[in-house]
């Protein structure tokens, strides 16, 4: 994706967050990203806080998620330049999850399998409510974001009633993404459960490219910040 202004902001961000996971993140496994395959050092893993270090060693700006079997987010790490290193902080329940870089940040990118048993783990947070909403190009619709309060946990059930693939995702106050509908095809219907901890403002977005003008989404459209607030 091309945030091409807000770079060194989300740098700084990126150094700040690498240099805080010694203590909060836990049993490290390495992850190396190439043109071509996502590979961690281990698959079968032991539930509980894990802490994927990814080195980006494909030729393009790549991203990792970690995935659910049913498709949903767990995690990602975004915007790791060629020859980078970024950790990405989960806290797992046992399950079949995958862990996924994407060379270039679109398109299916490349996966490997990986196994979580035990325990340990928190699982995630049961949704206070759902908000439906349609994506097209190049805005989403029927999207009503004033009301999230902190301490909610929302699903989001997300329409693509547009031509090209939409995708939503929501950065915390600092910037950072703590969840998203992935790019969701033509016609299909995409989902997410976020949980809103703090209070601040939030931005959400679509960094999908578009081809026939070969900009993002959010450039297009496809980006605005609601605020959460305590509740009253
Ligand atoms: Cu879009």
């Amino acid at each position: 994706m091309k945030r091409a202004l807000a770079l060194p902001t989300l740098m700084l961000t990126f150094a700040l967050a690498v240099g805080c996971t010694s203590d909060g993140g836990g049993t490290e496994i390495a992850v190396t990203g190439t043109n071509k395959a996502c590979t961690p050092t281990e698959t079968d893993l032991d539930a509980g806080k894990l802490t994927f270090a990814f080195t980006n060693e494909a030729d393009d700006i790549s991203e990792l998620y970690v995935l659910r079997e049913d498709g949903s987010v767990v995690g990602e790490v975004e915007n790791v330049t060629t020859g980078s290193k970024r950790a990405l902080d989960v806290d797992l329940v046992a399950g079949s999850y995958e862990l996924r870089c994407k060379p270039g940040q679109t398109g299916e990118g490349f996966s490997t399998k990986i196994e979580v048993t035990g325990k340990g783990g928190t699982p995630q947070k049961k949704a206070d409510r759902t908000k439906k909403f349609t994506a097209i190009d190049f805005e989403y619709e029927n999207l009503d974001l004033s009301d999230v309060t902190a301490g909610e946990t929302i699903r989001f059930e997300m329409h693509n009633g547009g031509t090209e693939p939409h995708e939503f995702e929501v950065l915390g106050p600092d910037g950072e993404a703590i969840g998203e509908v992935e790019s969701t095809k033509v016609g299909k219907d995409g989902a997410a459960t976020i949980s809103f901890d703090e209070t601040g403002e939030y931005t959400y977005q679509c960094i999908l490219v578009d081809p026939k003008t070969d900009k993002p989404h959010t450039e297009l459209g496809m980006v605005g910040t609601f605020s959460v607030a305590d509740k009253s």
